[in-house]
């Protein structure tokens, strides 16, 4: 059963992404109740008249664990539970919960973990109080814990233990993340541009990496399906860019998550071009709203200094007279369909403009007895146009990234027209 408190007149969409999120969670929903409140009240999180109807509402339905969306304080989810004889879930739990079921990598299972102790740990007596009560079994939804009963010394050592734990997570964290840092070091250095896809989750980024890049990475229509960065390859009119996709945002998205998953969303940081990709068919006001929760998320890891695009995904969906006004709302944003193709091209073209001046090309004339200089071009991985073996040497026409062209720059040749020896794209 679900709880919403709504300080908006209209609480079907705050109801309608949490339904989403216990079905990505695999609970069925039963009923729903809301309440219009400015804000929660500290002990009881509804209004006192609220928990009665609540109660009634959960009995009735047979209810098995109430999902609340907003994260509760520990008392208020104790308070919940003792009125209602429920099991109580926050919303944050609710998430924590789906993030674990997504997670497949050694890093995504770490950074949950992380993220589900965190939260865990100022909650650990209401747990314990929580399990003595319903004779143990359940923390969330079904993750097994120990069914003690502890005295407080146990809890004691329970949240020493935790904070050990913590401490290790984060340790091992890090070492994971130095091997991602090499890596995104290569990429930089490889001067390829790198453009993230952002956006609140299920929009359609994975979707679109596989489009942009042909490959096939995971996509269902549930919450939080990608954990894991992926990052991949195209080529357009000889240039190559590198796509990543990552981990979805969300409204509220909680703190421990951000904090766990830092590394991930640096990914983003990082990014030379983010396209912040937006489900165009979603209603004017969710839309905005979903747009402002990605770009708080982007100002808190610091990627609001990064280029960004605006790209309206899902188009097929939306028909002629709400695409022009889209384009009205949001003028110079692309409109695609990762599904049919549709603002594909355009997209390309869009992120080769960005970059246009980052690649030069240049004519080169590499003596043979500098073979390990030609070894090191082809080691670029930069695209070839035209190679001619001749007297003095081999000529080469390269497109090269900016800052590689230093290197050869003994061996350029000037341009027979214009007479200059790199010419900018
Ligand atoms: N109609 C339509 N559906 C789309 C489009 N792009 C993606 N979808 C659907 O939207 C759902 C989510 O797509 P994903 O690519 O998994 O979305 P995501 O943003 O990667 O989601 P998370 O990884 O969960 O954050 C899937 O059911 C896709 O088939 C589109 O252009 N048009
Ligand atoms: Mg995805």
């Amino acid at each position: 059963m679900l709880a919403v408190l709504s300080k908006s007149a209209d609480a079907e969409q705050e109801l309608g992404e949490l339904r989403e999120l216990a079905r990505t969670a695999g609970v069925e929903t039963v009923a729903e109740v809301v309440q219009q409140r400015a804000s929660p009240d500290p002990r009881t999180y509804v209004g006192k008249g609220k928990l009665d109807e609540l109660k009634h509402a959960y009995e009735h339905a047979r209810a098995e664990v109430l999902i609340v969306d907003d994260e509760l304080e520990p008392t208020q989810q104790r308070t919940l539970e003792n009125a209602l004889t429920a099991r109580v879930v926050d919303r944050t739990q609710l998430i924590l919960d789906i993030f674990a079921q997504h997670a497949t990598s050694a890093e995504g299972k770490l950074q949950v973990e992380l993220a589900q102790l965190e939260y865990n740990l100022p909650r650990m007596r209401g747990m314990w109080q929580h399990l003595e009560r319903l004779g143990g079994g359940t923390g969330a939804l079904g993750a097994g814990v120990g069914t003690r009963g502890p005295g407080e010394s146990q809890l004691e050592t329970d949240r020493r233990i935790a904070r050990r734990k913590i401490a290790l997570l984060r340790r091992r964290l890090k070492d994971v993340g130095k091997h991602r840092a090499t890596r995104r070091k290569e990429r930089a250095s490889s001067g390829t541009p790198t453009v993230a896809l952002a956006g609140y989750t299920n929009v359609g980024k994975s979707t679109l990496l596989n489009a942009l890049t042909g490959s096939d990475v995971s996509v269902e229509n549930r919450l939080f399906e990608t954990l894991d960065p992926t990052t991949r390859g195209f080529e357009h009119d000889g240039k190559r860019y590198l796509v990543t996709d990552t981990v979805g945002f969300i409204r509220k998205l909680p703190m421990q998550l951000v904090e766990g998953f830092a590394s991930t969303l640096e990914e983003t940081l990082v990014a030379d071009l983010v396209l912040h990709l937006v489900d165009a068919s979603e209603p004017d006001d969710r839309l905005a709203e979903m747009i402002a929760s990605v770009d708080s998320v982007l100002g808190e890891i610091g990627a609001d200094e990064v280029p960004l695009e605006l790209v309206l995904n899902k188009i097929d969906q939306v028909d002629p007279l709400g695409r022009r006004r889209l384009g009205n709302v949001f003028p110079g944003s692309l409109q695609i369909s990762a599904v049919t193709g549709e603002g594909l091209e355009e997209l390309r073209g869009r992120i080769a403009e960005r970059f246009a001046d980052r690649y030069v090309d240049v004519r080169l004339l590499l003596p043979y007895e500098e073979g390990a200089k030609l070894a090191e071009l082809y080691a670029l991985g930069a695209p070839i146009a035209e190679r001619e073996d001749g007297e003095e040497g081999v000529f080469i026409r390269a497109r090269l990234p900016q800052p590689e062209v230093r290197r050869f720059a003994r061996y350029l040749v000037a341009d027979a027209h214009e007479g200059s020896a790199a010419e900018h794209v």
